[in-house]
């Protein structure tokens, strides 16, 4: 059986963070569908469209990665595409909560759904989309925290 897994999030813009977590998960499963959930309550800077062209651009060579969107449950979204896991970052204790959190809630939904965690490699561990935008609104370098790609996107979106 292939291992397929889902990782999901809001992606706006994927990060160093994200890529480094997609990557290693692409190591270990057949299959990897990062998916951009469109259902968030977050306000995003990006469309959807344009975290799905970075993700896709910042991981062209990986040809086990797939990227795509999703509006309404994500383990509806795992299921339509054959996975039975979900990859997850965690970068201190304080995403612990919060990933225990839907971790539980997504087991309740369909407990043959399994999550993963992967450590956030430490150099990543402060890193997050909110504090890219933060630094890149007032014109700060934001070189080492997201790909070339990303970091002119982000130039783009606050020079007006
Ligand atoms: N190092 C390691 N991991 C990182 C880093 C980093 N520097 N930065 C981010 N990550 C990890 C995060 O921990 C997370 O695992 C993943 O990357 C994505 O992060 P974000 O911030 O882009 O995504 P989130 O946390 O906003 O995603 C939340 C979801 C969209 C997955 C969630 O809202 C969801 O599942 N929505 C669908 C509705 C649903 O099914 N609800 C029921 C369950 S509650």
């Amino acid at each position: 059986m292939a291992r397929i897994a889902v990782c999901p999030g809001s992606f706006d813009p994927i990060t160093y963070g994200h890529l480094d977590i997609i990557r290693r998960g692409a190591k270990v499963f057949d299959m990897v569908y990062v998916s951009v959930m469109n259902n968030s309550s977050k306000n995003p800077l990006f469309s959807v469209e344009e975290r799905i062209n970075l993700i896709k651009e910042v991981t062209k060579d990986l040809t086990n990665v797939k990227v795509d969107e999703h509006s309404g449950l994500l383990v509806d979204y795992a299921k339509a595409v054959n996975a039975n896991a979900i990859i997850r970052g965690l970068r201190a204790v304080s995403d612990f909560e919060y990933e225990m959190q839907i971790t539980s809630m997504n087991r309740v939904l369909n407990e043959d759904i399994e999550t993963f965690f992967i450590m956030t490699n430490n150099q990543y561990s402060f890193l997050s989309s909110s504090i890219v935008k933060e630094v890149a609104k007032y014109n700060g370098n934001i070189s080492t925290l997201v790909p070339p790609i990303v970091e002119k996107e982000l130039k783009k979106k606050f020079k007006g």
